[in-house]
């Protein structure tokens, strides 16, 4: 059975409202009922567990601040970030699902597509009815996506899209794919490219000992044939992309706390019942510390978040503010999940306990979006004014 409870250290609970707490409550009740029961099967297989998709959609998870009238949750950006919270809780792969579809997909067509773009595609992209993925990496381009090869030529009535993306969640399943190529003058634009166009194939990516429940793959483009209409018309350049990451970018920074809450909530609830040497191991101070630090963490990490949202709400968040975020607390979650595994032991490297699964989601999640590294560049380019990467 799950038995988790969600710790709130510092009553952070009283600073969100009624309609934040329905909507995380909602969440968490999906994700204890349809997503704990048969994530770790999923995982063990290595399968994307499609019969969640519709639950998804269901909890606003696909275009929670999208407005409503493009079939969108129409939600502020705390009660984003709580679903995302929620959903990692389960999985950070099915989170990954639900931030490309919001943040990656939906997100660029609401913001830089036009209104045939957004009706066309979006209220199907919120029911889950079809499922998009984002192709910005490429295997010689990935901190470094202003480098990319992929590119598209101007034949009159059509594009002509060559070229190939690498590590692109939810690709082998994918119905529509936004992916970033260059134009003949080496301008970066976002083009939606439909499965079923001749010469798009997406291969599956296998071998994966990390985010096993969520699907990864290639998007290949051999002389695709992608129609003028499909070209995203209002952003262009490595800031469109780039303005996607910043809305995916803070879910995580949400989510990955969901991940950390689940590990520590285990370690907590498993010191008290584990006993060596004749006492619950939580009564040594060596476990004591561990969970000490777990839970300031965490409530450092909800407060970080907290504060992004209100500034994410009032337009006012800049990017390096949100790679902190991202960062700190990857990072976070990173660690506590490291030291809540060798808390439990032998045990801790068995499937029955989520934990050694969050472990290694999370260091696909410490490299996807921007690595640990690349993001401190960002703060210490924001601070110096001095660039690391030119
Ligand atoms: P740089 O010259 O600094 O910037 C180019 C243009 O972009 C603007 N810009 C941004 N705009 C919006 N949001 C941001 N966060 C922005 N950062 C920069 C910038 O102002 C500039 O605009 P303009 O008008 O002057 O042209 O670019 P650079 O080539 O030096 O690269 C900077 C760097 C390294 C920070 C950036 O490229 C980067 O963030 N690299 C990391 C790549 C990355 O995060 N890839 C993620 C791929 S998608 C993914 O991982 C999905 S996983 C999904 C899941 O499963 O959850
Ligand atoms: P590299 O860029 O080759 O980096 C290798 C190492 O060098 C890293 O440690 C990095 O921090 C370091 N490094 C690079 N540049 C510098 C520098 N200037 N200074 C210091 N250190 C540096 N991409 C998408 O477009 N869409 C997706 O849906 C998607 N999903 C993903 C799912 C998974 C499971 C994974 C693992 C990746 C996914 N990615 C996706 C790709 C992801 O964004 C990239 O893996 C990431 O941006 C890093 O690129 P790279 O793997 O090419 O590493």
């Amino acid at each position: 059975p799950d038995l988790f409870e969600a710790p709130d250290y510092y009553n952070i609970d009283d600073l969100l409202t009624e309609e934040h707490k329905l909507i995380r409550d909602a969440a968490r009740s999906w994700v204890k009922r349809d997503v704990s029961p048969i994530i770790e099967e999923a995982a063990q297989e290595a399968k994307f567990p499609k019969s969640i998709i519709p639950g998804l959609a269901e909890i606003g998870a696909f275009g929670p601040y999208i407005p409503e009238q493009y079939g969108g949750a129409g939600l502020d950006q705390i009660s984003y970030g709580l679903i995302m919270q929620e959903i990692e809780r389960g999985d950070s792969g099915v989170r990954s699902t639900a931030s490309v579809q919001s943040s990656l997909v939906m997100y660029p067509i609401w913001k830089y597509g036009n209104e045939e773009q957004r009706t066309k595609y979006l209220p199907k992209l919120a029911s889950g009815e079809w499922m998009g993925s984002f192709g910005l990496t490429e295997p010689d381009h990935g901190s470094n996506p202003g480098g990319m090869v992929t590119n598209f030529k101007d034949k009159g009535d059509h594009y002509l899209l060559n070229g190939a993306k690498m590590w692109i969640s939810n690709s082998p399943f994918c119905d529509v794919a936004v992916v970033w190529a260059k134009n003949e003058e080496g301008r970066i634009h976002g083009l939606i490219v439909e499965r079923g166009m001749e010469g798009f194939t997406t291969p599956e990516t296998h071998n994966k000992w990390s985010l096993r429940a969520s699907a990864t793959g290639e998007l290949i483009f051999q002389d695709v044939k992608v129609p003028k209409e499909n070209l995203l018309p209002n952003k262009s350049g490595l800031g469109a992309p780039l303005g996607c990451l910043d809305s995916a970018r803070y879910g995580i920074a949400w989510g990955v706390i969901g991940a950390a809450m689940d590990c520590y909530d285990t370690a907590l609830r498993y010191s008290k019942e584990r006993i060596q040497f004749g006492k619950p191991i939580g009564q040594f101070q060596l476990q004591q510390k561990k969970l000490a630090e777990m839970i300031t963490e965490i409530t450092k990490a909800q407060l970080l978040c907290l504060r992004l949202g209100q500034l994410k709400n009032e337009n006012k968040a800049t990017s390096a503010q949100i790679s902190m975020a991202k960062r700190n607390n990857v990072d976070m979650a990173l660690k506590i999940a490291r030291d809540a595994r060798q808390m439990l032991g032998g045990m801790g490297i068995s499937g029955e306990y989520s934990i050694m699964r969050h472990m290694m989601n999370l260091e696909s999640v410490v490299t996807y979006e921007g690595t640990h590294d690349i993001h401190l560049l960002i703060t210490g380019f924001d601070i110096t004014g001095l660039n690391a990467f030119k």
